[in-house]
């Protein structure tokens, strides 16, 4: 364990969980090939075309605003890895910490055989202390919106997990409401492991209390009654602390939320000016978050695929909010959405939590394939 770190384990694990027969259905004895494997996934999502229509939106309003999620093209995909190993951005390195002493004690409570699923997996480099520690996990799915990011992340896990089958998906995974990989994993002969939704990096507070809810829901629709969901959140709520980690001295920060104007440039026909924005973090104490704003430094009128858009001397667009949860209100968050505490790990700083959850009601019920 890490020095600077006292971790705090709030809850017990269920140490056994419900299952009929592994292969009692599906399983056919040498099924699997056991060489490495990266798969494609089967079923090819589409994201492009509300890219379109999220920026033509979103500029209309009186709030000028883009989704996050459009950050990450192949070069914001890029620069926010960068941003994980800045000094002043924090999250990663605590929650890291927190994975390396919690992996033993989180894999047995997704036991033997896992299917491991996560949800904007970006380097998928944390991943891997799950992978390490877990008992001989049968598959991984990554879910990623950046493609080439995707693919060049994933290439070589399966050379270093003999056995795994790792499937990339390349979607927004807020707009997933089934995985048909999973059904297809099941009718190829995948034993019963369980699901472990892995959902890293407070990902989960880049979206407002209510689709959090909403996804957190949906998640639990798709990934059924056994499964596990490990989430990690920042509680951080000091601004000396979360300014610097949104608006680094190195500029990183800066470069990356500017990205999104030359992304929309080159796939919208647009004309931003990308010297006539600045890059502004802003916490909102009430709310809770850290604001992420491209602040036009002039008026100015921009062009985006024979749309005009009018800007006054200080009007922003708003990129992103990250919301900073406390551990009491991420608990009545995932209780409304139906999920309940199996074991929740903290930073000795109490920053940064993992949470690792179950469906309210799963321990009374037998797995079923979804
Ligand atoms: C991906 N997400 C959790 C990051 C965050 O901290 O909200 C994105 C980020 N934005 C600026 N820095 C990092």
């Amino acid at each position: 364990m890490d020095d600077a770190l006292v971790l705090t384990r709030a809850t017990a694990a269920r140490t056994t969980v419900p299952r009929m027969g592994a292969g009692a259905v599906f399983g056919r004895a040498g099924m699997y090939p056991m060489r490495p494997m990266l798969e494609h996934a089967i079923w090819p999502r589409s994201v492009a075309p509300s890219f379109e229509r999220d920026v033509l939106t979103g500029l209309s309003q009186v709030q000028k605003t883009i989704p996050s999620t459009w950050l990450y093209d192949h070069r914001g995909s890029e620069l926010f890895e960068q941003i994980t190993g800045l000094e002043s951005y924090y999250p990663t390195r605590n929650e890291v910490q927190v994975l390396r002493a919690s992996a033993r004690e989180i894999a047995q409570a997704a036991g033997p055989r896992a299917i491991v699923i996560e949800l904007g997996s970006g380097s998928s480099r944390k991943t891997r202390l799950l992978l390490d520690a877990f008992d001989t996990p049968q598959a991984y799915l990554p879910v990623d919106i950046s493609e080439q990011f995707l693919h060049e992340s994933v290439a070589e896990l399966p050379s270093l997990y003999a056995g795994l089958r790792v499937i990339p998906i390349v979607a927004d995974f807020t707009r997933i409401e089934s995985l048909p990989e999973l059904t297809f994993l099941h009718a190829a002969g995948a034993d019963r492991g369980r699901r472990v939704v892995f959902f890293p990096g407070s990902t989960i507070g880049n979206f407002t209390p209510e689709a959090a809810v909403a996804l957190l829901r949906r998640i639990r629709r798709w990934a059924g009654p056994d499964a596990l969901l490990i989430v990690g959140a920042d509680s951080t709520q000091d601004p000396a602390v979360l300014i610097p980690a949104y608006d680094d001295h190195e500029g990183i920060t800066a470069e990356f939320n500017l990205n999104l104007l030359s992304r929309i440039n080159r796939e919208l026909m647009a004309d931003f000016n990308l010297d006539a924005f600045r890059h502004e973090a802003r916490f909102d104490a009430q709310r809770r978050r850290v604001e992420m704003h491209l602040v036009s430094r002039c008026a100015q009128r921009v062009n985006v695929l024979r749309h005009r858009f009018d800007f006054h001397a200080g009007e922003s667009i708003h990129t992103e909010n990250s919301y900073k949860h406390s551990l009491q209100r991420f608990q009545q968050l995932a209780a409304r959405a139906g999920w309940v505490h199996a074991q929740r790990w903290i930073d000795g700083q109490a920053r940064f939590a993992v949470h690792v959850l179950e469906p309210i009601g799963a321990r009374d019920k037998p797995w079923m394939p979804a």
